[in-house]
């Protein structure tokens, strides 16, 4: 009985010390996430006599097992633009370390933002510092030129690739990010300013505001209350049958 009393009194304490520490979700949690995924693209196999890289035949486009470049277009003056003003050079890293100093995002690009003067030729080296596969995509620029108006690098990490585009005249905030599901919510966010640009964009993250910000409130009712001292409850009976057969064995044994 003795025994069994000792047993229940620790149950409940691992069960009320649970409910204290799993209870409390006032702070929001960084779950950490193991890349398991492989992303990589299985070789192709091509039948003999036919064209292995037809569907590389877009302009702008190229694809391999690194990962791909859409969009490009390094000759080609925006119908605003003169001549090219400057050829700017970028090097973007993206990764699950670039987050750390963001709470709460998983992965992020080593910058947030890059200035880059109108009608400029900017060449963009990307490199994927994770195992999963990244994007660094950049929306708006002249649909004349690039298809959906998308510049666009990909790299199955960890690598790079590198890509260019001419921005057109004027002050515009270009928006950038990875298109891998979540991955843009996870913090692959940033935008490119040609000029001054003509406006920020919300939730890039250590720059901008979040428009939606993820609240964990704690529902504390009669039913939550209620749920966890009957799990209390049902968990020290649970350790009192154990304890109790448990001892009864050893007493069995001892008895032999
Ligand atoms: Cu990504």
């Amino acid at each position: 009985m003795l025994v069994a009393l000792g047993g229940l009194a620790v149950v409940v304490t691992i069960v009320v010390w649970r409910a204290s520490t799993t209870g409390n979700a006032g702070a929001p949690r960084v779950q950490k996430v193991t890349a398991t995924s492989d992303y990589r693209q299985p070789a192709l196999t091509v039948a003999a006599g036919t064209d292995a890289h037809a569907h590389h035949h877009h302009p702008g486009m190229s694809m391999d097992m690194q990962g791909a470049v859409m969009g490009e277009n390094k000759d080609r003056l925006p119908q605003d633009c003169p001549q090219i003003t400057e050829d700017v050079k970028v090097t973007v890293h993206a990764g699950r370390k670039y987050a750390r100093r963001f709470p709460g995002l998983m992965f992020a690009y080593d910058q947030q933002e890059w200035n880059v003067p109108p009608c400029s030729r900017v060449t963009v080296t990307f490199v994927n510092d994770d195992d999963v596969r990244h994007q660094w995509m950049l929306h708006g620029l002249p649909k004349y030129i690039h298809p959906q108006g998308m510049f666009h690098l990909e790299v199955t990490g960890p690598g790079e690739k590198s890509g260019t585009f001419i921005v057109p005249s004027g002050d515009k905030t270009y928006f950038v990010h990875c298109d891998m599901a979540q991955h843009t919510e996870k913090g692959l966010k940033a935008q490119l300013k040609a000029g001054a640009g003509n406006m920020d964009l919300p939730s890039i993250p250590g720059l901008t505001a979040t428009i939606n910000v993820d609240t964990y409130p704690v529902g504390w009712g009669a039913g939550s209350v209620g749920m966890v001292l009957t799990a209390g409850f049902a968990g020290a009976l649970l350790g009192v049958f154990c304890l109790n057969r448990a001892a009864r064995r050893a007493i069995y044994r001892a008895g032999q």
